[in-house]
């Protein structure tokens, strides 16, 4: 008798565990594709690593090419791993060559590069920061937005070198239209190249060797030292050109695409006529104003740390006619809540003319503005080109609160974020110090952490100054 219920008890039991199983893994079978879509927070680029030759000899130049699919890619931040026993990079051996080869000349700007060695694996660290041109002069990406380049390494010692992309890497860009991010990739994405020995051979002041070399290769005495001689690949020249042609057919369809020359032509001649014409009437009205302004900065949304609840921000006040111009450091103070308020006083302002306002914070780019209240889509996405502000005489409110000031332009400023800011930022991770973060504490919580990284690279997508 007890021995049944024992057995019933356990049926129970049993039963329960198995209902219960069933019924959670519905329940993720319901919301599993949200989580993984909760987690999975970047979209993600396809890259390939491939060396231009699998089989080198030592002393033999070659290119790993690295191509990135998927991603409207405006930076790269690149830390690749090698064997610094067996293969030298470019830098190393011919300082002034970057060794960095784009397949598209136009897209990129000139990279910033190091390298370094870890002293506990004796692996060399190949350090690259490079960021697309301006949209102006690069060709206009379209999907999938393939973009390659080489890598120049020379073959040292015998053996497989592995090269790897290692997991600090960062690959920021834009999602089709969208904001800029980062990009997911694969991890850890390696290749490797087999290196052999150069066959030795002897010239012995003859001019030809007899000697043998490997498939492929040939001796070739030294013209420097008659005894000396090495394996040298045999490269077959190409007899015909056909290759050269293709280039300058996309090219000249690129050259006459640079239609700013006509647009400036067509704009200079209207806009000095226009204005004076139509503004000129009321605007002899002179009065002296109050500006209250209201602002945020990119990354902000509480109380900053002390160091920052004021911050000079340059406003520059600018009729459309150009008539006036008033350029101004106003001190902004934060309200908590991620507004900052500031007040700048004119003197003799022609009110009857109609505005716009240049903001540039402390580490940001500066961003134009033309509404009283102006509203933007997405962070970053508000431009304007002509000016509807209107000034009254005294008190005069502004909420430029919903248009993100752009964190990016870390000082010294330069009106552009560059590979120099990213640098700075990436180089102080974990940084406290108060000089440090006076530049590169983007969010201003008080340290220099990944969320900073994350604001300069959201930046990017917009790069220049607003002027
Ligand atoms: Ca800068
Ligand atoms: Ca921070």
């Amino acid at each position: 008798m007890k021995y049944i219920l024992t057995n019933r008890k356990y049926f129970k039991i049993g039963l329960f565990v198995v209902v219960g199983a069933v019924f959670l893994f519905g329940i993720f079978q319901y919301i599993g594709p949200s989580l993984r879509k909760y987690f999975a927070a970047n979209p993600a680029v396809q890259i390939t690593l491939t060396p231009t030759k699998a089989n080198l000899k030592t002393n033999e130049e070659f290119q790993i090419s690295m191509q990135i699919v998927d991603g409207n890619v405006s930076a790269i931040d690149l830390s690749l791993e090698y064997d610094s026993d067996k293969l030298a990079y470019s830098k190393e051996y011919e300082p002034t060559n970057s060794g960095f080869i784009p397949l598209d000349p136009d897209y990129f700007d000139t990279p910033w590069l190091e390298t370094t060695t870890d002293t506990t694996t004796g692996k060399k660290k190949l350090r690259m920061v490079v960021l697309a041109k301006s949209d102006a002069t690069k060709p206009t990406p379209t999907p999938p937005y393939a973009i390659q380049f080489g890598l120049r390494f020379k073959a040292l010692t015998a053996g497989i070198a592995t090269v790897k992309i290692l997991p600090e890497t960062k690959i920021a860009g834009q999602d089709g239209s969208g904001p800029a991010t980062n990009f997911d990739f694969t991890p850890d994405l390696t290749t490797s190249v087999n290196i052999s020995e150069s066959n030795t051979c002897v010239c012995t002041n003859d001019l030809v060797s007899t000697d043998n070399c490997d498939t492929g290769f040939a001796p070739i005495c030294s013209a420097d030292n008659a005894n000396q001689c090495a394996c040298a690949e045999i490269v077959d020249f190409p007899t015909d050109t056909p290759t050269p042609t293709p280039t300058p057919a996309t090219e000249v369809s690129e050259t006459p695409t640079p239609t700013p020359t006509v647009v400036a032509g067509t704009v200079t001649p209207t806009s000095p006529i226009t204005p004076p014409l139509t503004i000129s009437p009321p605007s002899d009205l002179i009065a002296d104003v109050k500006l209250n302004m209201k602002i945020r900065f990119q990354g902000v949304v509480t109380e900053p740390i002390d160091q920052f609840r004021e911050q000079d921000v340059k406003v520059t006040f600018l009729s459309n006619d150009k008539q006036f111009k008033k350029e101004a450091t106003v001190q902004f103070n934060a309200d908590g809540g991620g507004i900052w308020i500031g007040s700048q006083e004119l003197i003799g302002v022609p009110i009857g003319k109609s505005f716009s306002v240049l903001l540039k914070g402390p580490k940001h780019l500066q961003k134009k503005i033309c509404e009283s209240d102006p509203k933007e889509p997405i962070p970053g996405g508000y431009i304007c080109k002509t000016g509807n502000i209107t000034l009254t005489e005294g008190d005069n409110d502004f909420d430029f609160s919903d248009v993100v000031n752009l964190a990016g332009d870390i000082p010294i400023q330069n009106g552009i974020v560059d590979s120099m800011d990213i640098i700075f930022i990436r180089q102080n991770f974990g940084s406290q110090d108060s000089e440090k973060l006076s530049k590169g504490d983007l969010n201003m919580d008080g340290i220099i952490d990944t969320q900073d990284y994350s604001l300069v690279i959201a930046a990017l997508a917009f790069k220049y100054d607003d002027n």
